[in-house]
């Protein structure tokens, strides 16, 4: 989509620190860290938030939950463990309208969220 950053990132029109990419998910370094590890995973296609996943296009979703383990694997997390987040809209604070799964880890964190 036209305008969108991550669209943008994902089609390399912005430069970005990759970490995993296939023909459906695109994953790269965020680049405001909440932690030694956080990646953010992104389906190519654009679906702007959680509120957009369908029956058409929750494939790419699948997608991302199918490569999460070999990423956290290569960011050596898997063991020790990590957090998905994907916030939706204005109170969870989502800042980018295209859907994405930020993974955390690499340090203990906390829980409730704030
Ligand atoms: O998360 C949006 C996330 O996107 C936030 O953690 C910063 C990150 N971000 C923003 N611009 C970039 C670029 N250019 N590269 C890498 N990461 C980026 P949200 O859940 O929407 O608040």
């Amino acid at each position: 989509m036209k305008d969108c950053l991550f669209c943008k990132i994902a089609n390399k029109e912005i430069p970005s620190e990759a970490v995993f990419e296939n023909e459906d998910v695109f994953a790269f370094n965020d680049i405001n860290p909440e932690a030694p590890v956080h990646v953010l995973v992104i389906p190519k296609v654009h679906i702007s938030s959680l509120n957009d996943v369908n029956e058409e296009n929750s494939k790419h979703i699948s997608r991302i939950f199918e490569i999460i383990p070999e990423i956290a694997k290569k960011a050596g997390i898997d063991e020790s463990g990590y957090r998905i987040v994907s916030n939706c809209g204005k109170d969870a604070m989502q800042t980018v309208n295209h859907v994405h799964f930020h993974i955390l880890g690499k340090r203990s964190l906390q829980w409730p969220p704030g």
